[in-house]
């Protein structure tokens, strides 16, 4: 009977435990959504990465359109070239026709590449219409690249303005992907029109998300817009694509996309989780104008 009473007991205080732990985990760590897939770049990888946004799939679409189209062109005149060399050189036809003009064959020879290129540009225009349409966003973040590091402040979050560092190789944890993780990623509601104000603080540098079709300059004193969609809860990564200065390598961009009620949490708790996992960045990058909160446990 006691024994009876004590397995009961420990059961109750097992199940109570994990639970606790479970709501622990869940309100320290609202991003954990984001786990469950992973857009990264793999080695020897063809092609574009899998497409995370709808921008990304017209993207990858127009692609294969125009490369059906090109090689279609490439086999059509390589076969007439060969026709023209094996037909028509000096031993096969030693008497050369001496004809200038053929109104038919003129024609097709305009005509046919014209209608080419409209059917390239009517596609082409309607995505970078679509690319260009920032309206109506649910939310905007400023996205300012430093050397060498990226800046995110969320608009719609008051005081919500952070630093993002890659991890170097001696910090990387289990997880971590060398080189593309950071310490604080790009937190991202899914389903939601994200607008990106991007801009930088000292040079050139690219915000470059090719998973999700954003491939912008960070201009200093200019603001390009972009925008993205993600349906999928996932990490999707990016890098400067702009070379920046010597540490151009170290600033990736890791972005968790997760469910909008994550997302809300994820904003409550940002501002204390930050300061106190931060990774201590390269002292050199760090331009004392620059910082911000999420940096103020390094800086001592
Ligand atoms: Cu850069």
């Amino acid at each position: 009977m006691k024994r009876a009473f004590f397995t009961v007991f420990g059961a109750v205080v097992l199940v109570a435990a994990m639970v606790h732990i479970g709501h622990a985990q869940s309100v320290a760590d609202p991003t954990a959504a984001a786990d469950s897939y992973v857009n990264a770049p793999r080695p020897w990888q063809m092609w574009f990465p899998a497409a995370g946004s709808p921008m990304q799939a017209q993207i990858d679409w127009l692609m294969k359109y125009v490369l059906w189209i090109m090689t279609g062109v490439v086999v059509f005149v390589a076969i007439l070239m060969a026709y023209v060399f094996i037909r028509f050189n000096a031993k096969a036809n030693p008497v050369p026709s001496h004809l200038t003009h053929n109104t038919l064959i003129e024609f097709v020879w305009l005509f046919v590449p014209t209608v080419l290129l409209v059917i390239i540009i009517i596609p082409s225009l309607n995505l970078i219409w679509y690319e260009g349409d920032t309206s109506n966003p649910y939310m905007t973040v400023t996205v300012t690249g430093h050397q060498w590091y990226w800046e995110y402040n969320y608009s719609s979050v008051p005081g919500l303005d952070y630093t993002s560092y890659m991890i170097p190789d001696d910090k990387l944890l289990p997880g971590d992907i060398r080189r593309l993780s950071v310490d604080h990623p790009l937190v991202l509601p899914i389903g939601e029109k994200i607008k990106f104000n991007i801009t930088s603080g000292d040079v050139l540098h690219g915000f470059y998300l090719p998973s999700l079709g954003v491939q912008k300059y960070a201009i200093p004193g200019t603001i390009v817009t972009s925008w993205t969609l993600i349906p999928k809860a996932g990490t999707y990564y990016g890098q400067c694509n702009q070379i920046c200065g010597i540490n151009h390598d170290a600033m990736p961009i890791e972005i968790k996309a997760v469910p909008l009620a994550d997302y809300l949490a994820w904003t409550k708790v940002a501002q204390a989780n930050y300061t106190q996992n931060d990774v201590s960045p390269n002292p050199v990058s760090l331009p004392a104008s620059a910082l911000k909160f999420a940096d103020a446990a390094v800086v001592k």
